[in-house]
């Protein structure tokens, strides 16, 4: 069966699935060979990471379940959309919270956020004291909630910070085949010129360059002809709708549009949803058994259950992957796990601002919630900084430039483990983020200088210019090389890997679901070739 057949195939039983509002998503060749509670692999999450590691695994024809604790975002509420939008959020926008949290707390100091139900909705924020992390809930992990940039870094930085990684095979194989089973796409240059949405980027591209700063395109997995039509009013809108961050529900090629239906078209792979998994623990065949809570949509666990694997592979993201780890090796589940468990996390540097403009450099009040331009001065020998221009969608004019600044730091931190709570605690403290903000203030005083603009500091629940208590790139505490061997092996078992942002040593330097896609590509072709019979 040809890829593209397989796909369809995939992508039906995702749509069937959401329809009958099951939490189990298969093709039925998968259901006819799966028993219950053991599979031969197991995939942690559906992120990046896993279902890169789920389609490669389903086509060597090796029968793998994903558990997945978030829901599958597929089917329309009463107002006929999957998800809401930024500016009217609703139970949908975030997982198991009473009130929204959105990064951008406040405007003119007030409160722009809202109560809500609890439910198990799309974006989740958890707190760590001083750092707060943004990551996705549901099939498909952050690609569900996330800008869609695109960006593989710079090649000198990736040989930086994983130098035992081949960065000719990277570079030559596995960027290339993350970015074409991602469907990346580019910008027309010419019509970014004419977009009225992308009338803010175009603002924060002058000031930039009336700095002296070099700017650069962003490519996407947000179809650019899918916005090009809802910019002439052909299509639904999505990106031009104020949708970013609590789920796009059209244009954008999140992992439920790619590898997943991939995935689930090989007829090897299922996802069960509303699963979360608790704890790892080795028999004494070598075979793992997982502890699995399984949730209701308001957060209720409505059973438990244990589910054996003699492969399980950890997707479930830098803090979820990390914690699970830490809890095993802590309560000894699985004692052997070493002291690397849980160190070398960092916030890739994330740092968000904003500028007041002049009245006559109007941003619009149509944004396009996807950013499609970046500042690059990574380069800069003593502030090296990439600021993606971010949207500020409000559906009027407002007269600011936001941005996310991705800067480099030494800044790491590391996770405990917390026996009262059965959590993982974080170590960073406030002081962290200031060679962050350092790095970002250089950049950004310069430009406000050239342009006589000054910064905004009615943003962020306080009178702060720069925002550093969260972000949305958390990277590290099973860092390759180090938690695990150079492809992903945990250090002290076999048949057991990591597979996402937790591999990566706390930075990228640019946007990171690419580099985390193109390491697990690398990482289960040697997997699948050396491990798995
Ligand atoms: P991730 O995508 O986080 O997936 C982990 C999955 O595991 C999730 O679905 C979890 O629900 C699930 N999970 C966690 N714990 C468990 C458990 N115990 N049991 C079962 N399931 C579990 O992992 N990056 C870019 O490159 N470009 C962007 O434009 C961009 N914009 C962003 C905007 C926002 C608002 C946010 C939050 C992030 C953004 N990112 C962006 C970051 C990017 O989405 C993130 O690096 C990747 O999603 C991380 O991929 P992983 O495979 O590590």
């Amino acid at each position: 069966m040809s890829m593209s057949r397989r796909r369809l195939l995939g992508l039906a039983a995702l749509n069937s699935a959401a329809a009958l509002g099951l939490t189990t998503i298969t093709t039925s060749r998968a259901r006819a060979s799966a028993p219950a509670d053991f599979s031969p692999a197991v995939v942690i999450g559906t992120g990046y990471g896993a279902a890169v590691t789920a389609l490669r695994l389903g086509q060597a024809g090796v029968p793998t379940l994903m558990l997945e604790m978030g829901q599958l975002w597929d089917t329309a509420a009463d107002d006929g959309r999957v998800f809401c939008d930024m500016l009217a959020p609703d139970r949908r926008s975030m997982w198991l919270k009473t009130r929204t949290q959105a990064p951008l707390a406040t405007f003119l100091w007030a409160d722009i956020n809202r109560d809500i139900e609890r439910y198990a909705g799309v974006l989740d924020r958890v707190d760590h004291g001083a750092m707060s992390v943004y990551v996705g809930r549901g099939v498909g992990g952050g690609s569900l909630v996330n800008g869609a940039m695109a960006v593989t870094p710079k090649r000198s930085y990736f040989e930086e910070i994983l130098p035992g990684v081949d960065a000719d095979e990277m570079y030559g194989t596995y960027f290339p085949r993350a970015n074409a089973a991602l469907g990346v796409n580019n910008i027309d240059p010419d019509w970014f010129e004419t977009c009225k949405a992308y009338q803010y980027a175009r603002v924060s591209r002058k000031h930039a360059h009336n700095a002296g700063l070099n700017t650069t395109f962003v490519p996407s997995v947000y179809d650019f002809d899918y916005m090009r039509r809802e910019e002439a009013q052909e299509v639904p809108r999505s990106a031009l709708a104020s949708e970013v961050i609590y789920g796009n529900n059209h244009g954008k090629g999140s992992l439920d549009k790619s590898y997943l239906p991939a995935a689930l078209g090989t007829g090897n792979v299922t996802i069960r949803t509303l699963h979360e998994v608790r704890g790892i623990r080795r028999q004494p065949d070598r075979t793992y058994v997982l502890q699995v809570r399984e949730l209701d949509t308001a957060g209720n666990v409505v059973a438990t259950r244990e589910i054996g694997a003699r492969y399980v592979f950890l997707g479930a993201g830098s803090l979820g992957s990390t914690e699970l780890l830490l809890r095993a090796r802590d309560t000894a589940t699985l004692p052997n796990l070493g002291a690397e468990v849980g160190q070398g996390w960092g916030t890739n540097g994330n740092v968000m601002l904003g500028r007041a403009n002049h009245m006559w450099d109007t941003t619009g009040a149509v944004q396009s919630g996807m950013p499609a331009l970046g500042i690059d001065a990574w380069d800069d020998p003593a502030h090296p900084v990439f600021a993606e221009i971010a949207p500020m969608p409000a559906g009027t004019e407002l007269w600011v430039s936001l941005y996310l600044a991705i800067t480099r730091t030494p800044e790491r931190a590391h996770f405990t483990y917390d026996p009262a709570a059965d959590a993982a605690r974080l170590s960073w403290t406030a002081d962290q983020g200031q060679p962050s903000i350092e790095a970002a203030k250089v950049m950004f005083d310069k430009i406000n200088r050239v342009n006589a603009t000054v910064y905004r500091t009615d943003l962020f629940g306080d009178t702060r210019a720069f925002e550093d208590r969260f972000t949305y790139h958390p990277l590290g505490g099973l860092v390759l090389g180090e938690a695990t061997d150079s492809y992903g092996r945990v250090a002290g078992y076999d048949n057991l890997y990591v597979t996402d942002g937790s591999l990566i040593p706390g930075s990228t330097g640019v946007n990171p679901f690419v580099t985390i896609t193109a390491l697990a590509e690398r990482n289960i072709e040697r997997v699948l070739a050396e491990d798995i019979s």
